[in-house]
């Protein structure tokens, strides 16, 4: 008899359609490869040399203001700039670019450099939810941007330059390739049965519960069926809305709610402020209804079985599909436990 808890399959991520292959029988192997140390421990409240903390200067001349809750500027290294003038090359179909005007800024969640999503009090973070929808709102304003990526990388691992809490906002002229797989998908979906993708699935995962990690009124944190990272997890609002514009004020408290939760409970599980990549997928800012889509969010942590252990996306992964060597319900089960 097959096992699905320990035998060889894949899984299919209907988001991307690509698939997973899950090897659970692999846990077993040795490991003598490399060790992480980890981030050290928790910093000072205030750190002089900070570059996000209040007051202090930044690299390039500009200095924080004395700020006291979240606090927004242009990213002085900005990857996208909003006076590139579109343009485009081609030859032969084979080489082809694009220019890509867009805006990038830096979003301090808090003044205090040693806090984390786990660590702030629910009012502060509603009013981190309440900067991202307003700059989401702003950025896609601007007639050239057509998405607004809001993400966060936490921990040195994950290659975040700084443990101040912070995001980043990317806002870009062209859709990225994340984002259009998943906008063909949902679309897709919609065309073909007449229902919303992430609603559908919201229902089957609520009935089956053994992915459930945390819920409240206005979200649902699930290790998604086809996970490729270990503690992989999704974020779904419960109600069907193609972006974060729409949420009422009880959604935006929920949305600050099930991240501490998520973010609390990665933290409790490997004993370490838990490394990750964070970030929201939704509706492109191109004036269009966008009806398919549905706003969940992405955390993606590299660890792999304890915090000294990391997983790369390497070798078969890299050549042929990425895979898991525990299940998503076994990585569900643990989230829950702590
Ligand atoms: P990360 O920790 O995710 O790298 O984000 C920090 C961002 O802050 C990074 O994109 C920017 C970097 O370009 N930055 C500034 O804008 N000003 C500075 O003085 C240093 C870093
Ligand atoms: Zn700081």
């Amino acid at each position: 008899m097959f096992d699905w808890r320990q035998d060889p399959h894949r899984r299919f991520n209907p988001l991307t359609r690509e698939w997973v292959l899950v090897s659970p029988q692999r846990t077993a192997r040795p490991w003598q490869g490399q060790i992480e140390a980890g981030d050290p421990a928790r910093p000072a409240a205030y750190d002089p040399e900070c570059y996000l903390c209040p007051g202090n200067a930044r690299a390039g001349g500009a200095r924080n203001p004395p700020y006291t809750s979240t606090f927004v500027f242009d990213n002085d290294f900005a990857s996208l700039q909003p006076a590139t003038a579109l343009d485009r090359f081609e030859q032969d179909g084979l080489l082809l670019a694009e220019t890509e005007p867009g805006i990038c800024r830096v979003v301090c969640f808090s003044p205090r450099h040693d806090l984390t999503f786990a660590a702030m009090e629910p009012a502060d973070l509603r009013k981190v939810v309440d900067t991202w929808v307003e700059q989401w709102g702003e950025l896609g304003r601007h007639p050239l941007i057509h998405y607004v990526q809001i993400f966060e990388n936490r921990g040195a691992m994950m290659g975040a330059s700084n443990p101040h809490p912070h995001c980043q906002i990317w806002a870009g002229h062209s859709l990225p390739n994340e984002v259009a797989a998943e906008q063909a998908s949902q679309k897709a979906w919609r065309e073909e049965r007449g229902r919303c993708l992430l609603c559908e699935y919201l229902k089957v995962e609520r009935a089956a519960g053994s992915r459930l990690v945390e819920e409240n009124e206005a979200f649902l944190t699930v290790v998604p069926f086809w996970a490729v990272w270990p503690f992989e997890t999704l974020v779904i609002a419960r109600r069907h809305m193609t972006a974060i514009d729409a949420l009422t004020s009880a959604e935006r408290d929920g949305l600050a709610d099930i991240l501490k939760r998520t973010t609390a409970r990665y933290d409790r599980l490997f004993q370490v402020s838990f490394p990750y990549s964070f970030g929201f997928h939704q509706r492109p800012s191109d004036g269009a209804a966008h009806d398919e889509w549905h706003l969940h969010a992405h955390f993606y942590p590299p660890l792999l079985r304890s915090a000294q252990v990391r997983k790369f996306l390497v070798g078969y992964e890299m050549l042929a599909t990425p895979q898991r060597d525990f299940t998503p319900e076994a990585a569900a089960e643990r989230l829950r436990e702590v």
